[in-house]
């Protein structure tokens, strides 16, 4: 079976509205953040109050987590990308995850380091992001 991880945790803004506001408190976190090399079922709760997403993605070389370069339309690149949860209530790509929802994907990962992230416009920027590490 997989090892289990949650996040995100964004931040409740006051005002409820999607934006800028509250953003610098969104957070994504991991636990473990260490896990063994193979099958990994990534879970994901979604704590807070907008619609988010997890995706795992390869950490090149000494790159650490939240140095990708953020485009134009507040999201990075997800060449490379291993799988991701943002079906609210299930497993794999979806429309995102809903607030208060659960996702997962099984990834299949060897020994190295990952992130994950939530690409939705502007909150990796904001700090969604974590190192994952696998381990042989
Ligand atoms: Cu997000």
């Amino acid at each position: 079976m997989g090892r289990m991880m949650r996040g995100p945790n964004g931040s409740a803004p006051d005002n409820g509205r999607p934006g800028w506001y509250g953003m610098g408190m969104m957070r994504l976190a991991a636990h473990p953040v260490t896990v063994p090399a193979g099958k990994v079922t990534v879970r994901v709760v979604n704590a807070g109050t907008l619609v988010h997403e997890v995706i795992v993605l390869p950490l090149p070389g000494a790159q650490a987590a939240g140095e990708r370069a953020v485009g134009s339309g507040g999201r990075v690149s997800e060449a490379g990308s291993l799988g991701e949860a943002s079906r609210t209530c299930g497993s794999g790509a979806g429309d995102g995850i809903a607030p208060g929802a659960a996702a997962w994907t099984t990834v299949t990962l060897r020994p190295g380091r990952y992130e994950l992230l939530c690409n939705v416009r502007g909150h990796y920027a904001a700090g969604m992001y974590t190192e994952l590490d696998v381990t042989r």
